[in-house]
């Protein structure tokens, strides 16, 4: 399964963002990581429309959208969704988990479900069919800057373990919440393979560097 770094947009400084946005081109970033946010759901805003427009018609790197709003079949339709991208719906926030993916994979994008902390694996059971990976959040959502929830690694040996067994070995699991190079590290080796980059590994200090210094750390 091919390993993928997602930078986390809301992390980005917006008022140089096209610079970064070469940076990401540059050292061939595979996703790039969008949150929206409606201060209901999580107690923060962040990512709306118009930004993803922008974003969307201003590259081709694909998109890996990370919905934390409740009831997201009510905003789903109002961001650039284009084939090839990502879309992580939480568990949590919808009464209709199957027909959101399911409409999602109508678009041509990847399906995915975002699992909270305290969100058992067994919540999956009845969409297996219907999802391309597997958001694995390994902070509570709602900011960047936080500190890792240890169980999070033994919850993604689990899931690797769960969906293997259930000959779903090619359903990715992304990881998101202070991904350091070390928690990295060991998020792999439990079988993750997308990892968003936050302030914890790429957005403090010279980016591209960071960039490749994660990637050899990592990936060797
Ligand atoms: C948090 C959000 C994340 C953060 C990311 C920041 O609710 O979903 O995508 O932006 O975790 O990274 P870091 O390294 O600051 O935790
Ligand atoms: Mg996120």
């Amino acid at each position: 399964m091919q390993n993928k770094l997602a930078p986390s947009m809301m992390c980005c400084d917006f008022v140089n963002m096209g610079a970064q946005l070469r940076i990401f081109e540059k050292t061939n970033i595979e996703l790039l990581h969008l949150d929206i946010m409606d201060g209901h759901f999580v107690p923060n805003f962040a990512l709306g429309t118009d930004f993803c427009k922008q974003l969307g018609q201003a590259t081709r790197i694909p998109l890996d959208f990370h919905f934390m709003v409740d009831n997201p079949e009510q905003v789903i339709d109002s961001f650039p969704i284009r084939e090839g991208d990502w879309v992580s719906i939480h568990a949590e926030s919808t009464y209709h988990l199957q027909r959101l993916l399911a409409g999602i994979r109508a678009k041509g994008a990847r399906a995915m479900v975002a699992l909270n902390p305290a969100t058992p694996i067994c919540m999956l059971e009845d969409v297996l069919d219907d999802l391309d990976g597997v958001l694995i959040m390994s902070v509570n959502p709602g900011f960047a800057g936080q500190k890792l929830v240890p169980h999070a690694v033994e919850k993604v040996s689990k899931l690797r373990a769960y969906l293997d067994a259930h000959g779903k070995t090619d359903v990715e699991i992304e990881v998101d919440g202070n991904i350091s190079p070390e928690n990295a590290i060991r998020m792999k080796n439990a079988g993750a393979n997308i990892f968003v980059l936050g302030t914890s590994s790429i957005f403090i200090g010279d980016m591209e560097q960071n960039i490749g210094n994660f990637r050899a750390r990592v990936f060797g």
